[in-house]
């Protein structure tokens, strides 16, 4: 085991976790060729820190460390253990690259070296495809969906091919202008979900990387590819849009085999390949559904020899130089959970099956069914009061998936070019000589592949919901890109959505590499006059900007490097940051803002009676011009930018002048425009008024809560901030009035009318006036979820102090009802714990400290004689920093795990 006191040339454990650029394990097919490097120190409780590393990067394992080709850092003095910049030989498509590394400890001791690890690269650029786009030319032949609207019919595409000899390594790279699911030699070479998933597909088309060496022998083989319109081809945007003016659907492969004898081959998308619209899939569109036709089943299509002279010819059509085609920067969607019906009932002739949970995806139905019968699926979110499916808040997407079966006997089928957000499944037309049973259908959860970051419980029941729910609103919005909702007519990438929500699944999911990707797709989208369109992939294309909006453009990068320290994502947005900071400032007058917004969207008891609540959208405008200009400037200084820098912050504190002298008193009171809770919120979130106008600004806030009997009034601009703005004036338990609130509005409503998700609305339903009347009323919507990064850094109290939880904030804040509260977080150093609990007028906090960090912990005492640390006194080992600031304590430790008591002062 490591010993730190031991000078004995015994090497330190290595280090593990080993991850490139945004955290991909070994990623294939991957996309960046100038990745970085992140490793972790050794979990141990001894206080470990990095002093120095050596990172080295060869073509061959057998090279390392030794005699590494591509890169050898040499020893670097550096604490720092994570997003180093490879600067080795320039590294090309196809290249695989194995790297190791180890660290010198606090007392210059190195570490064993790393286990080899590696990664290898997707093909980057067009010039690296031989293959064309082929497909049918599908907008010809005039189908009408369900919705009356024109759309694609799938189409399946095949080809037998020989390989002369054994294939030692085989790769496919694989994209669609639409969605695919590829088969080689009758299998399915992955559970992928609509690859490749959704981008500005005029700007940029993801590629997928396959390892499919184990799926291919010397001999003859086939390729088949099932295509659909997905989001390239089909209809999007609640309206019945011109998308089937789209370019019919096509697939471009790729495949390269690598031989025994050293040779290598090549099997592309060509003139030679052959293909049909005349298969199972008859429709398939995100909003409306999926038709299988199991009578047209094309038994052994992807089998070789399988007789297609009666298939067509392909259309071909080259690449475009102007389309950039590039490996995905992010997970695939995927099948991640599967839930089991809890209940099954009649209603009105239908079988109504209950997942208990709100959820996203598709159902897998095991069903007996009649020869030449069709099975009717039918979703809905929940159920109305007498038992009837509520489907309104679907507004036109049908939602409704049909299966025609081919014989008698229980099906085993679930759809693949559509998903839906349900909680309830209805059958009918099924065998009606068979009783239903919850077996019959299951739920498949689907979601970009992430892992969970975090975890979050507490003493409290509806907390413990809350928590859920917010990780169900998670699950059914990451669906490859941040959605709003995942059920309606919409599904779309909202700006404003995606910036309230970001922190909080950074807690709960492995979700850096998703946004920053998407991050891409929003600089590709970005107006020439440096507007970000309201949603992204911008299919709204109206030009229209919004502020709080538009500003995830500057929001997101931010927290993403706060949360991972990863300057990369900075450098990489900056230039998008400055032209929306830039476009905001053409959108005022004296700096005071006439932006579109929508506003303090869905707040609840507008006097307006509208949706964008009773906020000044002028107010709302200079306000995020200000933290813009504030984010800008803070980017430029970490990116070392200091004439900007300085640009940036000259102009901050200009907005912030404008803003307070229009929109303040000298009383620190909202004059000229609302004065709602929302126009503090901004006011003090983002530091727009003078310091000496602070606490009066706080004490008007407070009193509009105290009015509103300690109810928010918040929507989704307010929201967010709630939590941030009254624990900075000192209220945190205020906070926890307003988070435990059962009545209207609050968290807890929506839980007590029966929710397991988050709602788009305060109110989208309730037991005693039923649904909301309003049909944009989705059920599964994640704004309000942003709670839950308060939740993490409050409650439980973990938060990063310094970029990327190099320096860690453990500042648990106990309050009623809570008697126990706990998470975990995964942070780049490694995971942090914090799990207290009051016992009798004690409080007892474990708390787990990543190596190579160090940690500030706030206790909710005064008392530091009452202190005990492990069981010894806070002392010598234990710098502390003042006897109660506020009503804490605070020290410094070391990285390692701390059981800690105290005397609650409260
Ligand atoms: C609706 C949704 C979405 C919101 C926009 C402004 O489409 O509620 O979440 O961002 O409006």
């Amino acid at each position: 085991m490591f010993n730190l006191g031991c000078s004995e040339a015994k090497l330190a454990s290595e280090p593990v976790s080993l991850r490139v650029s945004e955290n991909f394990t070994s990623p294939l097919g991957f996309y960046d060729s100038k990745p970085t490097f992140s490793w972790n120190l050794p979990t141990s409780n001894n206080g470990l820190q990095q002093t120095a590393y050596q990172i080295v990067a060869g073509s061959d394992p057998d090279l390392l460390p030794e005699k590494a080709d591509f890169w050898n850092s040499e020893k670097v003095t550096s604490s720092q253990s994570a997003w180093i910049k490879y600067s080795g030989t320039a590294l090309g498509s196809r290249q695989r690259v194995y790297w190791q590394v180890r660290y010198w400890d606090q007392e210059g001791q190195p570490s064993e070296w790393s286990k080899t690890e590696s990664f290898e690269l997707g093909l980057l650029d067009n010039s690296d495809w031989s293959a064309k786009w082929i497909g049918l030319p599908t907008a010809e032949e005039e189908v009408t969906g369900e919705y009356g609207d024109m759309v694609h019919r799938p189409q399946y595409l095949r080809k037998d091919f020989d390989i002369p000899s054994d294939v030692t390594q085989a790769r496919l790279y694989i994209t669609a202008k639409g969605v695919f699911d590829v088969h080689l030699n009758a299998k399915d070479i992955s559970d992928d979900v609509m690859p490749p998933g959704w981008t500005p597909y005029d700007e940029r088309i993801e590629t997928i990387t396959y390892d499919v060496t184990d799926l291919l022998s010397q001999g003859p083989n086939t390729i088949g590819v099932e295509l659909a319109p997905g989001w390239h081809s089909g209809r999007l945007g609640w309206q019945k849009s011109n998308w089937s003016e789209t370019p019919s659907p096509k697939v471009l492969c790729q495949l390269e085999m690598i031989h025994s004898d050293g040779s290598k081959s090549l099997l592309i998308t060509d003139h030679s390949w052959k293909a049909t619209t005349d298969g199972p899939i008859r429709r398939a569109s995100i909003y409306d559904g999926e038709l299988y036709d199991a009578r047209k089943e094309l038994e052994g299509w992807t089998s070789n020899g399988y007789e297609d002279s009666d298939w067509s010819k392909v259309l071909v059509e080259d690449i475009d130089p102007l389309v950039d085609l590039q490996p995905k920067r992010h997970h695939t969607v995927k099948p991640k959970i599967h839930l089991e019906a809890k209940k099954v009932e009649m209603t009105d002739g239908e079988a109504v099956f209950d997942l208990e949970q709100n959820m996203v995806g598709v159902s897998r139905l095991q069903v007996p069914m009649k020869k030449g019968d069709t099975l009717k699926v039918r979703f809905s979110e929940m159920l109305s009061p007498d038992g009837t499916f509520y489907t309104d808040n679907y507004r036109s997407a049908l939602s409704t998936d049909y299966y025609i079966a081919d014989k008698t006997g229980v099906i085993d089928w679930m759809p693949k070019f559509t998903f839906h957000g349900f909680r309830y499944v209805a059958l009918s037309g099924y065998d009606l000589g068979k009783t239903p049973t919850e077996d019959w259908v299951t739920g498949v959860v689907q979601y970009s592949d992430f892992d969970q970051n975090g975890s979050f419980s507490s003493s409290h029941e509806k907390l413990n919901q809350l928590q859920s729910n917010i990780q169900w609103g998670l699950r059914g919005n990451f669906f490859d890109v941040p959605t709003d909702c995942p059920q309606r007519d919409e599904r779309l990438g909202w700006t404003g959505d995606a910036q309230v929500f970001g922190p909080t699944s950074l807690f709960n999911a492995e979700v850096y590499s998703f946004w920053a990707s998407w991050l891409q797709s929003v600089r590709e989208s970005q107006y020439k006059n440096g507007g970000i369109p309201f949603v992204v992939p911008d299919v709204l294309q109206n030009n229209k900007v919004s502020s709080g909006w538009g500003d995830a453009c500057t929001i997101i990068p931010w927290e993403l490097y706060r949360y991972t320290g990863d300057r990369a994502i900075l450098e990489d947005n900056y230039e998008m940051m400055k032209k929306w900071v830039h476009h905001h400032k053409e959108s005022t007058t004296d700096l005071i803002s006439h932006m579109n917004s929508f506003a303090d969207w869905l707040q609840p008891f507008p006097e307006t009676g509208n949706t964008r609540g009773d906020t000044s959208p002028k107010l709302i405008g200079t306000a995020f011009f200000g933290y813009s200009a504030k984010l800008t400037a803070l980017t430029a200084e970490v990116l070392g930018r200091e004439r900007e820098a300085k640009e940036y912050w000259d102009l901050y504190n200009a907005v912030a002048t404008a803003f307070d002298q229009q929109f303040f008193n000298a009383d620190g009171e909202v004059t000229g425009v609302e004065p709602t809770q929302t126009a503090y919120l901004l006011a003090l979130a983002f530091d727009l008024i003078p310091d000496n106008k602070r606490a009066k600004a706080g004490e008007h806030l407070v009193a509009k809560i105290n009015e509103a009997d300690n109810h928010l009034r918040t929507g989704f601009l307010g929201t967010p901030l709630l939590a941030k703005v009254l624990d900075q004036l000192g209220h945190p338990e205020l906070m926890y009035t307003l988070l435990f609130k059962e009545t209207y509005p609050s968290w807890f409503y929506s839980i007590n009318q029966g929710a397991t998700t988050i709602w788009e609305r305060w109110n989208s339903y309730s037991k005693t006036d039923g649904f909301n009347p309003q049909r944009m009323n989705s059920l599964n919507h994640y704004a309000y979820g942003a709670i839950g990064q308060w939740m993490y850094e409050r409650i439980a109290g973990i938060a990063p102090i310094e970029a990327g939880y190099k320096k860690i904030r453990i500042a648990p804040f106990p309050h009623e009802p809570l008697t126990t509260a706990k998470a975990s977080v995964n942070t780049t150093y490694g995971e942090v714990k914090s799990s207290w609990q009051i016992e009798g007028n004690l409080f007892v906090l474990k708390t787990t400290v990543p190596q190579n960090t160090t940690a500030s912990i706030e206790l909710p005492t005064t008392s530091m004689e009452t202190v005990m640390v492990n069981d010894e006194p806070v002392k010598n080992n234990y710098t502390v920093r003042g006897t109660g600031k506020g009503k804490t304590l605070s020290f410094e430790v070391e990285p390692g795990t701390y059981h800690i008591k105290c005397q609650l002062d409260r």
